[in-house]
Protein backbone atom coordinates (compact mmCIF):
# COMPACT_ATOMS: atom_id res chain seq x y z
CA UNK A 1 0.00 0.00 0.00
CA UNK A 2 2.71 2.47 1.03
CA UNK A 3 4.87 1.70 -2.16
CA UNK A 4 2.08 2.89 -4.44
CA UNK A 5 2.25 6.57 -3.41
CA UNK A 6 4.16 8.75 -5.19
CA UNK A 7 7.12 11.03 -3.52
CA UNK A 8 5.86 14.14 -4.50
CA UNK A 9 2.40 13.57 -3.89
CA UNK A 10 2.32 14.83 0.06
CA UNK A 11 3.79 18.52 -1.27
CA UNK A 12 1.48 18.62 -4.67
CA UNK A 13 -1.64 17.97 -1.99
CA UNK A 14 -0.58 20.66 0.62
CA UNK A 15 -0.16 23.12 -2.20
CA UNK A 16 -3.77 22.61 -3.46
CA UNK A 17 -4.79 22.64 -0.18
CA UNK A 18 -3.00 25.97 0.40
CA UNK A 19 -4.61 27.83 -2.42
CA UNK A 20 -8.02 26.63 -1.60
CA UNK A 21 -7.47 27.73 2.04
CA UNK A 22 -6.49 30.63 0.90
CA UNK A 23 -9.76 31.42 -1.18
CA UNK A 24 -11.61 30.43 1.45
CA UNK A 25 -9.84 33.06 4.00
CA UNK A 26 -10.49 35.44 1.48
CA UNK A 27 -14.23 35.24 1.41
CA UNK A 28 -14.31 35.34 5.39
CA UNK A 29 -11.54 38.10 5.82
CA UNK A 30 -13.74 40.66 7.94
CA UNK A 31 -15.26 37.93 10.48
CA UNK A 32 -11.92 36.76 10.69
CA UNK A 33 -10.43 39.65 11.62
CA UNK A 34 -12.76 40.09 14.05
CA UNK A 35 -12.31 36.74 15.29
CA UNK A 36 -8.83 37.72 15.92
CA UNK A 37 -9.76 40.60 17.89
CA UNK A 38 -11.87 39.41 20.47
CA UNK A 39 -10.00 36.45 20.78
CA UNK A 40 -6.97 38.88 22.47
CA UNK A 41 -10.01 40.24 25.18
CA UNK A 42 -10.89 36.85 26.01
CA UNK A 43 -11.10 35.76 29.56
CA UNK A 44 -8.33 33.44 30.72
CA UNK A 45 -7.58 31.43 33.21
CA UNK A 46 -3.64 31.23 33.75
CA UNK A 47 -3.69 27.72 34.37
CA UNK A 48 -4.92 26.99 31.06
CA UNK A 49 -2.29 28.98 29.53
CA UNK A 50 0.12 26.53 27.25
CA UNK A 51 -1.85 23.58 27.90
CA UNK A 52 -1.49 22.21 24.41
CA UNK A 53 1.67 21.81 23.23
CA UNK A 54 1.76 22.66 19.57
CA UNK A 55 4.11 19.65 18.16
CA UNK A 56 2.40 17.40 20.27
CA UNK A 57 -1.06 18.52 19.38
CA UNK A 58 -2.89 17.44 22.30
CA UNK A 59 -3.41 17.84 25.87
CA UNK A 60 -5.25 16.46 29.09
CA UNK A 61 -8.01 18.37 30.32
CA UNK A 62 -7.38 19.27 34.08
CA UNK A 63 -10.08 17.73 36.38
CA UNK A 64 -13.46 19.67 36.79
CA UNK A 65 -12.14 21.94 33.80
CA UNK A 66 -15.35 23.81 34.36
CA UNK A 67 -18.36 24.24 37.13
CA UNK A 68 -20.38 22.74 34.13
CA UNK A 69 -18.72 19.46 34.25
CA UNK A 70 -20.75 18.19 36.85
CA UNK A 71 -24.24 19.09 35.18
CA UNK A 72 -23.22 17.57 31.95
CA UNK A 73 -21.78 14.33 33.06
CA UNK A 74 -25.43 13.99 35.09
CA UNK A 75 -26.86 15.08 31.94
CA UNK A 76 -25.26 12.62 29.42
CA UNK A 77 -26.23 9.73 31.77
CA UNK A 78 -29.48 10.27 32.23
CA UNK A 79 -29.98 10.79 28.24
CA UNK A 80 -28.65 7.23 28.21
CA UNK A 81 -30.88 5.76 30.16
CA UNK A 82 -33.83 7.46 29.04
CA UNK A 83 -32.07 6.07 25.05
CA UNK A 84 -31.29 2.60 26.36
CA UNK A 85 -34.16 0.79 24.81
CA UNK A 86 -34.31 3.30 21.57
CA UNK A 87 -33.10 2.74 18.18
CA UNK A 88 -30.00 3.97 17.59
CA UNK A 89 -28.78 6.39 14.67
CA UNK A 90 -25.56 6.05 12.65
CA UNK A 91 -22.85 3.06 13.72
CA UNK A 92 -25.74 1.32 15.50
CA UNK A 93 -23.92 -1.71 15.64
CA UNK A 94 -20.29 -0.62 17.12
CA UNK A 95 -20.73 3.46 18.50
CA UNK A 96 -24.54 4.82 18.40
CA UNK A 97 -24.87 8.41 18.43
CA UNK A 98 -27.13 9.12 21.30
CA UNK A 99 -27.45 12.49 21.27
CA UNK A 100 -26.31 15.15 18.28
CA UNK A 101 -27.78 18.25 19.57
CA UNK A 102 -27.86 20.56 16.97
CA UNK A 103 -29.79 23.89 19.17
CA UNK A 104 -29.30 25.05 22.98
CA UNK A 105 -32.34 23.56 24.04
CA UNK A 106 -31.60 20.31 22.93
CA UNK A 107 -28.60 19.53 25.65
CA UNK A 108 -28.28 22.88 27.70
CA UNK A 109 -26.44 20.96 30.38
CA UNK A 110 -23.70 20.11 27.89
CA UNK A 111 -23.47 23.47 25.96
CA UNK A 112 -22.88 25.22 29.35
CA UNK A 113 -19.91 23.21 29.32
CA UNK A 114 -18.81 23.62 25.60
CA UNK A 115 -19.35 27.08 25.81
CA UNK A 116 -17.97 27.94 28.93
CA UNK A 117 -14.79 30.53 29.23
CA UNK A 118 -12.46 27.17 30.03
CA UNK A 119 -13.24 25.47 27.01
CA UNK A 120 -13.31 28.08 24.65
CA UNK A 121 -9.86 29.48 26.05
CA UNK A 122 -8.28 25.72 25.35
CA UNK A 123 -10.03 25.61 21.79
CA UNK A 124 -9.05 29.12 21.16
CA UNK A 125 -5.58 29.17 22.27
CA UNK A 126 -4.59 26.35 19.81
CA UNK A 127 -6.28 27.41 16.37
CA UNK A 128 -5.64 31.49 17.54
CA UNK A 129 -9.13 32.95 16.84
CA UNK A 130 -12.38 32.43 18.15
CA UNK A 131 -13.34 28.87 15.92
CA UNK A 132 -16.60 27.75 14.56
CA UNK A 133 -18.52 24.72 17.33
CA UNK A 134 -18.70 22.08 14.40
CA UNK A 135 -20.80 19.41 16.28
CA UNK A 136 -21.26 17.78 19.24
CA UNK A 137 -21.92 14.04 19.74
CA UNK A 138 -22.69 11.58 22.70
CA UNK A 139 -21.52 8.08 22.16
CA UNK A 140 -22.56 5.37 24.29
CA UNK A 141 -20.52 2.62 22.91
CA UNK A 142 -21.71 -1.20 23.78
CA UNK A 143 -19.88 -4.01 23.71
CA UNK A 144 -18.71 -5.49 20.34
CA UNK A 145 -16.04 -7.31 18.17
CA UNK A 146 -15.82 -5.20 15.82
CA UNK A 147 -12.62 -3.82 14.17
CA UNK A 148 -13.67 -1.61 11.35
CA UNK A 149 -14.51 2.46 10.69
CA UNK A 150 -13.71 4.57 13.02
CA UNK A 151 -12.16 1.82 15.47
CA UNK A 152 -9.44 2.18 12.76
CA UNK A 153 -6.40 4.62 13.13
CA UNK A 154 -7.13 7.77 11.12
CA UNK A 155 -7.31 11.38 10.58
CA UNK A 156 -10.14 13.30 10.64
CA UNK A 157 -11.16 14.77 6.91
CA UNK A 158 -7.17 13.96 6.04
CA UNK A 159 -5.84 17.06 5.38
CA UNK A 160 -2.61 18.36 5.49
CA UNK A 161 -2.93 21.82 7.11
CA UNK A 162 -5.75 21.60 9.12
CA UNK A 163 -6.21 21.93 12.61
CA UNK A 164 -8.84 21.07 15.04
CA UNK A 165 -9.78 22.00 18.34
CA UNK A 166 -11.23 18.27 19.72
CA UNK A 167 -12.28 17.65 22.86
CA UNK A 168 -12.94 14.20 24.44
CA UNK A 169 -14.38 13.59 27.79
CA UNK A 170 -15.72 10.36 29.58
CA UNK A 171 -19.09 10.51 30.70
CA UNK A 172 -18.45 7.67 33.12
CA UNK A 173 -15.38 5.81 34.23
CA UNK A 174 -13.75 4.40 31.50
CA UNK A 175 -11.48 1.36 31.33
CA UNK A 176 -8.96 0.09 28.74
CA UNK A 177 -11.54 -2.58 27.99
CA UNK A 178 -14.21 0.04 27.47
CA UNK A 179 -13.22 1.52 24.08
CA UNK A 180 -11.37 4.56 25.07
CA UNK A 181 -10.42 7.16 22.64
CA UNK A 182 -6.72 6.13 21.92
CA UNK A 183 -4.51 8.64 19.78
CA UNK A 184 -0.91 8.98 19.15
CA UNK A 185 1.13 12.39 19.43
CA UNK A 186 1.47 14.77 16.60
CA UNK A 187 4.83 14.35 16.30
CA UNK A 188 4.54 10.51 16.00
CA UNK A 189 1.39 10.92 13.79
CA UNK A 190 3.51 12.86 11.56
CA UNK A 191 6.42 10.85 11.16
CA UNK A 192 3.61 8.37 9.78
CA UNK A 193 1.93 10.51 7.66
CA UNK A 194 5.02 11.60 6.05
CA UNK A 195 5.87 7.67 5.32
CA UNK A 196 2.49 7.14 3.84
CA UNK A 197 3.22 10.16 1.86
CA UNK A 198 -0.60 11.09 0.51
CA UNK A 199 -3.78 12.01 2.64
CA UNK A 200 -5.59 10.00 0.16
CA UNK A 201 -4.67 6.77 2.42
CA UNK A 202 -4.60 8.18 5.96
CA UNK A 203 -8.53 7.93 6.07
CA UNK A 204 -8.67 4.08 7.70
CA UNK A 205 -4.98 2.44 8.59
CA UNK A 206 -4.16 -1.20 10.02
CA UNK A 207 -2.96 -1.00 12.68
CA UNK A 208 -0.26 -3.46 10.98
CA UNK A 209 0.96 -0.69 9.41
CA UNK A 210 0.86 2.00 12.09
CA UNK A 211 3.18 -0.36 14.28
CA UNK A 212 5.73 -0.38 11.00
CA UNK A 213 6.21 3.59 11.94
CA UNK A 214 5.80 3.42 15.75
CA UNK A 215 5.63 1.63 18.73
CA UNK A 216 2.26 0.69 20.61
CA UNK A 217 3.58 1.93 23.87
CA UNK A 218 3.44 5.26 21.87
CA UNK A 219 -0.43 5.66 21.83
CA UNK A 220 -2.31 7.23 24.58
CA UNK A 221 -5.74 6.00 26.09
CA UNK A 222 -8.23 8.34 27.58
CA UNK A 223 -9.00 6.29 30.70
CA UNK A 224 -10.18 7.72 34.02
CA UNK A 225 -13.49 8.19 35.60
CA UNK A 226 -16.04 10.36 34.78
CA UNK A 227 -14.94 13.77 33.78
CA UNK A 228 -11.65 12.79 32.19
CA UNK A 229 -10.79 13.92 28.89
CA UNK A 230 -8.58 15.14 26.83
CA UNK A 231 -8.01 17.96 23.74
CA UNK A 232 -6.36 15.71 20.63
CA UNK A 233 -6.22 17.25 17.15
CA UNK A 234 -7.58 14.69 15.93
CA UNK A 235 -6.69 16.17 12.61
CA UNK A 236 -3.27 15.94 12.95
CA UNK A 237 -3.12 12.69 15.38
CA UNK A 238 -3.85 9.37 14.43
CA UNK A 239 -6.57 8.39 16.53
CA UNK A 240 -9.42 5.14 17.13
CA UNK A 241 -11.66 4.39 19.85
CA UNK A 242 -15.13 2.32 20.43
CA UNK A 243 -13.13 -1.10 20.99
CA UNK A 244 -15.59 -2.08 23.74
CA UNK A 245 -14.41 -5.60 24.53
CA UNK A 246 -16.16 -5.47 27.87
CA UNK A 247 -18.45 -3.05 29.59
CA UNK A 248 -19.56 0.30 27.62
CA UNK A 249 -18.02 3.65 26.72
CA UNK A 250 -20.27 6.93 27.18
CA UNK A 251 -18.07 9.71 25.55
CA UNK A 252 -19.19 13.22 24.94
CA UNK A 253 -16.71 14.16 21.87
CA UNK A 254 -17.19 18.18 20.65
CA UNK A 255 -14.79 20.30 18.29
CA UNK A 256 -13.90 23.43 16.70
CA UNK A 257 -12.39 24.71 13.55
CA UNK A 258 -11.40 27.83 12.30
CA UNK A 259 -13.58 30.36 10.36
CA UNK A 260 -11.32 29.79 7.09
CA UNK A 261 -11.85 26.28 7.55
CA UNK A 262 -15.57 26.02 8.71
CA UNK A 263 -17.12 29.06 6.16
CA UNK A 264 -20.51 27.61 6.46
CA UNK A 265 -20.38 27.61 10.54
CA UNK A 266 -21.08 24.14 11.76
CA UNK A 267 -23.91 22.16 12.11
CA UNK A 268 -25.05 24.08 15.31
CA UNK A 269 -27.59 26.59 15.34
CA UNK A 270 -28.49 30.06 17.48
CA UNK A 271 -32.29 30.11 18.56
CA UNK A 272 -34.20 32.31 21.05
CA UNK A 273 -33.08 29.72 23.97
CA UNK A 274 -29.30 30.70 22.80
CA UNK A 275 -30.04 34.12 23.11
CA UNK A 276 -32.08 33.88 26.52
CA UNK A 277 -28.94 32.10 27.76
CA UNK A 278 -26.00 34.09 26.63
CA UNK A 279 -28.02 37.45 25.07
CA UNK A 280 -25.68 39.57 23.02
CA UNK A 281 -22.22 37.54 24.06
CA UNK A 282 -20.39 37.91 21.03
CA UNK A 283 -18.23 35.64 21.36
CA UNK A 284 -20.46 32.83 21.65
CA UNK A 285 -22.32 34.03 18.81
CA UNK A 286 -19.04 33.68 16.55
CA UNK A 287 -18.67 30.20 18.22
CA UNK A 288 -22.36 29.75 16.82
CA UNK A 289 -22.28 31.82 13.56
CA UNK A 290 -25.51 30.73 12.04
CA UNK A 291 -29.00 31.83 13.22
CA UNK A 292 -31.81 28.83 13.06
CA UNK A 293 -33.33 29.74 10.09
CA UNK A 294 -29.77 30.19 7.97
CA UNK A 295 -30.11 27.34 5.27
CA UNK A 296 -26.25 26.95 5.06
CA UNK A 297 -25.69 24.64 8.29
CA UNK A 298 -23.63 22.08 7.03
CA UNK A 299 -23.54 17.86 7.49
CA UNK A 300 -20.13 17.01 8.95
CA UNK A 301 -19.00 13.74 9.50
CA UNK A 302 -15.33 13.82 10.98
CA UNK A 303 -15.18 11.06 13.22
O1 LIG B 1 -13.54 7.09 20.29
C1 LIG B 1 -14.06 6.80 19.21
O2 LIG B 1 -15.07 6.12 19.11
C2 LIG B 1 -13.42 7.32 17.93
C3 LIG B 1 -13.95 8.63 17.62
C4 LIG B 1 -13.34 9.29 16.46
O3 LIG B 1 -12.84 8.67 15.57
C5 LIG B 1 -13.37 10.72 16.41
O4 LIG B 1 -13.85 11.38 17.34
O5 LIG B 1 -12.88 11.28 15.41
Amino acid sequence: MLATALPHQAAVEKTIERIRRAARSLRVRDSQAERRRLFQTMPRKPELNNLIDRKLAYGMLPERISEALPAAIKFAQQVREERRNAPAKKKADYNPTILDPKRYEDAPALFDLILSDEILQVASDYLGEIPVLMSVKLWCTPQNDHLKGSQLFHLDNQKWLLRRSKFLINMDDVDSDCGPFTFLPGDVSERISRAIGTMKLQGRVPDKIIYEHCKPEDTISLIGKAGTGGFVDSSRCFHFGARVRKGERLLLQFNFLSLADAVHGGTIVRTKAFDERFGNDRIRQLVIPNRDTDKTVVQDDED
